[in-house]
């Protein structure tokens, strides 16, 4: 049984015991009905304490239920029903209370949270909006203002802040918190009842709060409706009856459910879930971790340190020399300092982090390291070099990693001693801020050095995908055929304004052009370059011309547009303009204009393609990963699921016949035969 009820000392204690979340799956509901009904019939109860056993009070509804249609009985309804019920009912927290779990709690005539518990609403984050009360009870509690930003936003609150919003009643410590609990009911029950949220009004605001309301949340959707469908909920429930604002919320919640947005974001939801634990490791014991080890001080060494400094793992810089050293020192010190300033860090605990870090030139320090990264200049001898130095001072039980984002794992280690314990660890820059980590074993990699990468990065929370060898592995392969699509549309007649307002508008966190300006343009020429010297086409035209024009981005000024005061200007730059004519005297296509749906499919359906030639080269091991890659390194829309993702939403069928079109204009390749298969 899901549901239990015991009955002591006057109290009924209902207790979910539903692992791993305790989800509201069709047995807790039916559980919880009949709870109700047994705690209403019996005399000597005179309240219930509800609460969860495990790790968490509940954590929403189940999201596996998702797919299948709604099943009685629903969870308004148990939710009226605990709400409208003989005894009163008081919810006891522990570590979530989230969706459908609040609105749980909500139906309670009292909330009391446990320190150190989360409580909000996430349904935007899975396309959807509260289904159960969530928009309608929570601005009877709090207020509009605190229920706008819990609900729309989709980010939960800690319990103290939760108390002071008026979403809880108390906070109680984590010791003893069912004692606690029944001592705070007990002095409760001797207070009048509090009126039940259902019977509570709302204090309606004005309409400058909701256009204000309005223009926030549309700006921090980037094109997911859910954030806003929330906010029309809210609002209707700020101006209805209960009952009607129930009925608006729930035909809201039910649309939306079957939209391709929720879908996309289940995806996301159960590819997250996945990616951590590649059923391949299963049985699988990772080399342990306790320190590690980083060559390399400059941002992305530097970014890696902090990255390790923060999943609690000791950290030893090796530089080449001293004063590198204190350049890698600044390095780490600097990231801290801005998080402090920021308010995200206190003073004592950048010192505690920082006293964990030490940096030096003498690679015999980390002879005791159970990892070490190396995060040098992407150059294969210089990495070779580092690689040798390891393996001389490093037992064969060290783990060793490159960070490269181009370079052949295999040729950095060839011939070089047991090459079981090397692989590719590729982070993305700032590395302690960016979730990615690209994991990448070359053929001689050994299953249990892949699986200490993969308790790396739950170590350190990022998302791990396991991406096979090829120019740039999964995420900067796409990236840079992304560019090449970019340059293709310049030649055929777009600017670089029209392709990155396009994108935008897709819900890219940045267009190409923009984002090239922000990182430099040096940086993708250098790999051009090295590719070139390598024997591989690099197709850049106009980059190049730029480049060449010493038209770098925004540390030179200007790139693909001028900046004054580090602001974009309107209008395409003449050098830039005079740039895309020559290349168009040199690659002549046909120029027309174009709408924003033509160029994001010139963009997004060439990689869709990608990502395909990817999945059928083994590169990725599913479509999932190349999503999760994309969507945590490259800023790719979370609510359109990914490339591959957005690919089924719109039909293989159709990315295969409109790729053929964009073929015939010269604009892609031809659609692979893996795609074709997917179609
Ligand atoms: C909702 O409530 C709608 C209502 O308003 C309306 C209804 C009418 N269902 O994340 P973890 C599983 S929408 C089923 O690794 P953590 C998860 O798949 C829902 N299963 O743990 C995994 O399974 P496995 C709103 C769920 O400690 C295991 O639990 N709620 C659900 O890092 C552990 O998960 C949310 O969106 C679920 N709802 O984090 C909350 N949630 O071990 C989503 C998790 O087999 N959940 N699982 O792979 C979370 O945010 C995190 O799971 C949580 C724990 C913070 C709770």
């Amino acid at each position: 049984m899901s549901v239990s009820v015991e009955v002591a000392g006057g109290i009924a204690q209902v207790v979910i015991d539903n692992p791993p979340v305790n989800a509201l799956s069709r047995d807790v509901r039916a559980g919880l009905i009949e709870a109700v009904r047994t705690a209403d019939a019996d005399p000597a109860v005179r309240a219930v304490l509800l609460r969860c056993a495990g790790r968490t009070f509940v954590a929403g509804a189940d999201v596996k239920e998702f797919d299948l249609p709604p099943m009685e009985p629903h969870l308004p309804d148990v939710i009226a029903a605990v709400e409208g019920a003989g005894k009163p009912w008081l919810a006891l927290i522990h570590g979530n209370a989230l969706g459908g779990g609040m609105e749980l709690a909500l139906g309670c005539r009292w909330r009391l949270a446990v320190a150190g518990a989360k409580l909000g609403f996430p349904e935007v984050n899975l396309g959807i909006i509260p289904g159960a009360g969530g928009t309608v009870r929570t601005p009877r509690l709090t207020g509009i203002e605190a229920a706008v930003e819990l609900v729309t936003s989709g980010k939960p609150v800690t319990a103290a802040r939760a108390a002071e919003i008026g979403l809880v009643d108390a906070v109680v410590d984590a010791e003893d918190a069912v004692a606690a609990a029944l001592a705070w009911l007990a002095a409760a029950l001797a207070r009048p009842l509090p009126v039940a949220l259902s019977a509570r009004s709302v204090e309606a605001p004005d309409a400058a709060f909701w256009a204000a309301a309005e223009a926030r949340v549309r700006k921090a959707a980037r094109g997911a409706a859910a954030p806003g469908e929330a906010l029309a909920s809210l609002r209707h429930a700020a101006g209805a009856g209960f009952a009607e604002a129930m009925a608006f919320e729930r035909e809201t919640f039910l649309r939306l459910r079957a939209s391709d947005e929720a879908a996309a974001l289940r995806h996301v939801f159960h590819a997250e879930r996945a990616a951590p634990r590649p059923a391949e490791l299963n049985g699988i014991t990772p080399r342990p971790l306790t320190r590690v080890g980083v060559i390399g001080g400059g941002t992305m060494g530097a970014g890696i340190a902090v990255a390790m400094l923060n999943a609690g793992l000791p950290v030893r810089m090796v530089e080449r020399d001293a004063e590198a050293a204190a350049r890698g020192l600044g390095n780490v010190e600097k990231i801290y300092r801005e998080t402090v300033a920021r308010g995200r860090m206190s003073e004592a605990a950048m010192a505690a982090r920082l006293a964990d870090f030490s940096v030096g030139e003498s690679y015999e320090v980390l002879g005791d390291c159970d990892l070490v990264i190396e995060g040098v200049f992407e150059d294969l001898e210089v990495k070779r070099a580092v690689f040798a130095r390891l393996a001389e001072v490093c037992g064969p039980e060290t783990v060793l990693a490159t960070n490269t984002s181009y370079l052949d794992p295999e040729a950095i280690y060839a011939g070089l001693p047991h090459p079981e314990r090397f692989l590719g660890l590729h982070f993305f820059s700032p590395a302690h801020v960016m979730k990615l980590l690209e994991i990448v074993p070359t053929g001689a990699t050994a299953p249990d050095v892949l699986a200490t990468g993969f308790a790396l990065a739950r170590l350190a929370g990022k998302m791990p995908v396991r991406a096979g060898i090829c120019d740039g592995f999964i995420g900067n392969r796409i990236l840079k055929l992304m560019r090449v699509q970019a340059e293709r549309l310049l030649l055929a007649g777009s600017t670089p304004a029209e392709v990155d307002a396009a994108m935008r508008g897709f819900g890219m966190a940045m267009g190409p052009f923009e984002a090239q300006d922000l990182s430099g343009l040096d940086i993708a020429a250098y790999q051009r370059q090295a590719a070139r010297a390598r024997g591989q086409e690099s197709f850049a035209p106009v980059g190049d011309l730029l480049v060449a024009a010493g038209r770098l981005g925004r540390k030179t000024g200007g790139g693909w547009y001028d900046y004054e005061d580090g602001k974009a200007q309107p209008g395409l730059p003449l050098a830039v303009g005079a740039s895309i004519e020559a290349a168009r005297a040199q690659v002549p296509a046909k120029t027309r204009a174009r709408s924003a749906e033509e160029i994001v499919d010139a963009i997004l359906l060439p990689m869709i393609n990608e990502a395909a030639q990817i999945v059928g080269e083994g590169i990725a091991s599913s479509g999932a990963d190349v999503d999760l890659v994309k969507i945590h390194g490259y800023g790719f829309p979370r609510h359109r699921g990914g490339p591959v993702c957005y690919g089924r939403s719109i039909g293989f069928a159709t990315v295969v016949a409109r790729l053929e079109a964009l073929q015939a204009e010269g604009l892609a390749e031809a659609p692979c035969a893996e795609l074709r298969a997917w179609a």
